[in-house]
């Protein structure tokens, strides 16, 4: 057989290749998630993924983006929350109802931008099947012809590239809660075998994909879940097909790894869950400010990261040698809500001067410079140049065995002295207001 009738590891191997500078490169996306959940735009926030047993996370899910499935739970809070106060309006209504009417797309690639973000992935389709483009065979089921009446991909793509940033696109291939009549998924193995896996499904799929590169050239194609099995056979429709073709009409675009066991550029973990992928393949964590991707009303920023805990979340995810893909959840008008817009100003300000070494660094084996969290302290490897970042105040002893030379000592933020100490170096730190030094 030839390689596109198999479902071969040889085949996938194919696929192969460096990976593309300006990723190997990224260190911060943001992520967006927006859909008619940001009208009810509700869920508990019970923690992590990750971190919130299973047999509690399905019932009371953090995620506000999974209200369909969530509200389907007999006896969830979120079931009765709806029934308090949607009523029984059936979920399609929230797409009607969703107006971004406040949608500034050049105000939200500024800040995006500003934060220091290097790209940006909307949702194109999250699990409840809404597309945010006039995607083949949605019929009227879409962000062009009800709700807000706009292409909205279209829209982010333009004002994104207009601030240098690159334009990825998420897509749910494996859950598509639209063209089921499953019941709800309340543990993750029900979610891998409560899935569309005909070839109806798969066909629609491989037509929003292709359709998605065609209009926009997406620099990532970041899918979810799963891809449906049977697309992963051969033929003109097959994922293999889907990647070759993706590869020649965007040479330096990437893909991450939730199709399956298939082809990859990158792996992720997300929140505290699939943690052991971080390091040997290029990487990246995903997550929200708080502990959901949609908007949630019952979220503030009490539950959420501030601008300085990014600064430190963000290091720490740099120098293990990974990228940060940080979501934020826009109202249904468009707007993205306080706590989220502050965080990222305020990440943004510590950015202005620690983004060019963030960009420029690599990791630093433990042997070279030992990090600490009691002080906080991580370490950057520059061209010439071992950089301490410290977020403690006093003095800190730095734990390295690299040669240094005090004499070329600089200090990026705040201010610091270093000085020898016997056999040790120590810091005598001053963080700024925005982060750590
Ligand atoms: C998860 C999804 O189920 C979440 O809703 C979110 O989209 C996250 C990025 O991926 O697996």
């Amino acid at each position: 057989s030839t390689p596109e009738q198999t479902d071969s590891p040889e085949l996938w191997a194919s696929l192969a290749r460096p990976l593309p500078d300006w990723y190997a490169k990224a260190k911060l996306g943001i992520f967006v998630h927006w859909g008619p959940y940001s009208v009810p735009a509700w869920a508990e926030p019970s923690g992590a993924l990750g971190a919130v047993p299973e047999d509690v996370w399905f019932t009371h899910n953090a995620y506000a983006e999974w209200y369909l499935n969530t509200i389907r739970i007999p006896g969830s809070p979120a079931a009765q929350h709806h029934r308090e106060v949607h009523g029984d309006a059936p979920y399609d209504d929230f797409l009607d109802a969703w107006t971004a009417s406040e949608f500034d797309p050049p105000g939200w690639a500024r800040l995006f931008a500003r934060a220091g973000a290097e790209y940006v992935i909307p949702t194109s389709k999250h699990h409840d099947g809404v597309a945010l483009w006039d995607a083949p065979g949605t019929g009227a089921r879409n962000t062009v012809h009800r709700g807000p009446r706009r292409d909205l991909l279209a829209e982010i793509a333009d004002a994104v590239r207009a601030e240098g940033l690159r334009f990825g696109v998420y897509y749910s291939g494996g859950l598509d809660w639209s063209v089921t009549d499953l019941p709800p998924q309340t543990t993750f193995a029900e979610v891998q075998d409560l899935r569309p896996r005909d070839a109806a499904y798969s066909l629609y799929a491989f037509s929003h994909v292709a359709d998605l590169v065609r209009r926009y050239s997406p620099s990532v194609l970041w899918n979810d879940i799963e891809w449906p099995d049977f697309a992963k056979r051969g033929g003109p429709e097959s994922l293999h097909r889907l990647f070759a073709d993706y590869y020649a009409a965007v040479p330096d675009g990437v893909v991450n790894d939730r199709w399956g066991d298939t082809h990859h550029d990158f792996v992720t973990s997300e929140y505290e869950h699939n943690r052991h992928v971080e390091g040997a393949e290029p990487w990246e964590n995903n997550r929200g400010i708080g502990f959901s991707f949609g908007h949630n009303t019952a979220e503030d920023e009490s539950r959420a990261m501030d601008g300085r805990a990014l600064t430190r979340y963000l290091t720490d995810i740099v120098a293990r040698g990974g990228r940060l893909l940080l979501n934020v959840g826009p109202t249904a008008e468009g707007v993205i809500p306080e706590f989220q817009r502050r965080a990222l100003e305020g990440l943004g300000r510590w950015m202005d001067a620690a983004a060019p070494v963030l960009r420029a660094s690599t990791p630093v084996e433990p042997d070279v410079a030992r990090p600490s969290d009691e002080p906080w302290v991580r370490w950057l490897g520059t061209p010439g140049h071992l950089v301490a970042v410290v977020d403690a105040a006093g003095t800190v002893p730095l734990e390295v065995t690299a040669e240094v030379d005090l004499a070329d000592v600089r200090v990026l933020n705040g201010s610091a002295e270093v000085r020898r100490d016997g056999d040790r170096l120590t810091a005598s730190v001053t963080p700024s207001e925005d982060g750590p030094c």
